[in-house]
């Protein structure tokens, strides 16, 4: 039985997994969580995760969410090799460490960013977006030492961190003089197959924000 996945594109974390689904060249039931309707807080979806988040993994009855735990499992269950997420232990302590990254302090932006569009929630500006967003650009800049976010192969710190990245670079655009790696990083990963899974949320996103981040607040969107 194919692993249904719920889930919404818009979603930063939902396209870490869709990304990484595209990589193994694997196919997911994809059902569509409705927001504005309230889906993710029905009883039906609750009983599933109780946490109400999105992406959230049904494989035959395994209930996993948090798309870190999710794209660390679809390649030990369905990888035909390891090199997304190493078993060797010193690299996999690489990659852990970006994806932990992500999640304690990336996840935790978004999630105020992107509120304001999937709840049509009022964003609170009060929250210094920009210089949190500077910082997490100046060190994932230091973590681009090598082609990919934790060395020289692709891994699935890489599909997290680009989804995260992409997202943000349409509230507070990069600066491509001074974030040259990041930069060509994404530029990279764009010419990759696994990048089409990003493109259409992304897209989304896009056309719901105007490039100052302050308008969030104004705008609600259907998505
Ligand atoms: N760290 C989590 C973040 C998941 C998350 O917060 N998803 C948002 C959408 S971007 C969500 O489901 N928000 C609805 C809610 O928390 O009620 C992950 O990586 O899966």
């Amino acid at each position: 039985m194919t692993p249904k996945l719920y889930m919404n594109e818009v979603s930063p974390a939902v396209r870490a997994v869709l990304m990484t689904a595209k990589a193994l060249n694997i196919t997911l039931d994809l059902k569509e969580v409705n927001f504005q309707e309230g889906e993710h807080l029905s009883p039906k979806y609750l009983k599933l995760n109780p946490q109400h988040t999105i992406p959230t993994l049904d494989d035959k009855g395994l209930i996993i969410w948090d798309s870190h735990a999710i794209i660390a499992y679809l390649v030990g269950k369905y990888g035909e090799h390891d090199s997304f997420y190493p078993k060797d232990i010193e690299k996999r302590a690489v990659v852990d460490q970006r994806l932990h990254f992500d999640s304690g302090l990336i996840s935790h932006i978004l999630k105020e960013i992107m509120n304001p569009i999937i709840y049509g929630a009022s964003m609170d500006t009060s929250h210094d977006f920009y210089e949190k967003t500077i910082r997490i650009y100046d060190l994932v800049e230091t973590f681009l030492v090598d082609s990919w976010i934790a060395g020289n192969y692709l891994s699935i710190a890489d599909f997290s961190l680009i989804a995260s990245i992409s997202t943000l670079n349409i509230i507070i655009p990069i600066d491509p003089l001074k974030y040259t790696r990041i930069v060509r990083w994404l530029h990279r990963s764009e010419k990759e197959t696994f990048y089409d899974a990003n493109r259409k949320g992304l897209d989304k996103i896009r056309n719901c924000i105007q490039y100052d981040y302050v308008q969030v607040q104004d705008r609600i969107c259907k998505v």
